[in-house]
């Protein structure tokens, strides 16, 4: 869903969360080697939530204001985002599914995204006849990944040799590592 976040908003938002997060980069495991992501990361997430870091960041203003829209408009319940930034065209997330923090195989994920727009493609894990599908999340856009989307699908935003501008994405969760 395109203009989720109206323009004026979604320029204040990119600003404030480029200039005032604690990006980190994110070490990932493939095969046996530790790689760096081609992404910085922030995660925050309710401290009530069982098993969460104590020493994790504080919601701020922003983020619990986008959490608010985002609730209203699922009618669901976050207690955690992940924060991406694809600081340029070199940025990039490989094919995955989300299903690694305990949400259970089909997780829901409201994802908000800012700044330059990039594509975001999903592929079928096994049926090679079904074609991909590629959506260009634009700046103050909304995309809701539920069901079996996670299951059956991967998704990737693929790097690009264009001289681009950074991007901002915001992946709201629900973590809950109680079995
Ligand atoms: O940047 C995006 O739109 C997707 C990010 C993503 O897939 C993830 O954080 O798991
Ligand atoms: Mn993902």
């Amino acid at each position: 869903m395109d203009n989720f976040i109206e323009k004026e908003a979604s320029d204040c938002y990119y600003h404030t969360f480029l200039n005032h997060t604690q990006w980190k980069e994110y070490q990932m495991e493939i095969f046996d080697k530790t790689v760096t992501a081609p992404r910085m990361i922030a995660w925050y997430e309710d401290k009530d939530n069982a098993g969460a870091n104590q020493d994790g960041p504080d919601w701020t203003p922003e983020l619990l204001s986008i959490r608010k829209k985002v609730e209203a408009e699922t009618g669901l319940a976050f207690n955690a985002v992940l924060l991406n930034l694809y600081r340029n065209g070199k940025d990039g997330v490989a094919w995955h599914s989300d299903h690694t923090d305990n949400s259970g195989p089909n997780p829901i994920i409201a994802s908000v995204s800012f700044g330059e727009t990039r594509m975001f493609r999903l592929r079928h894990k096994t049926r090679k006849d079904i074609q991909q599908v590629e959506i260009p999340l634009h700046h103050g856009s909304f995309l809701l990944m539920a069901g079996t989307t996670n299951s059956f699908w991967q998704h990737q935003v693929p790097k690009t040799a264009k001289d681009i501008l950074p991007r901002i994405n915001l992946t709201f969760r629900r973590v809950s590592r109680s079995k």
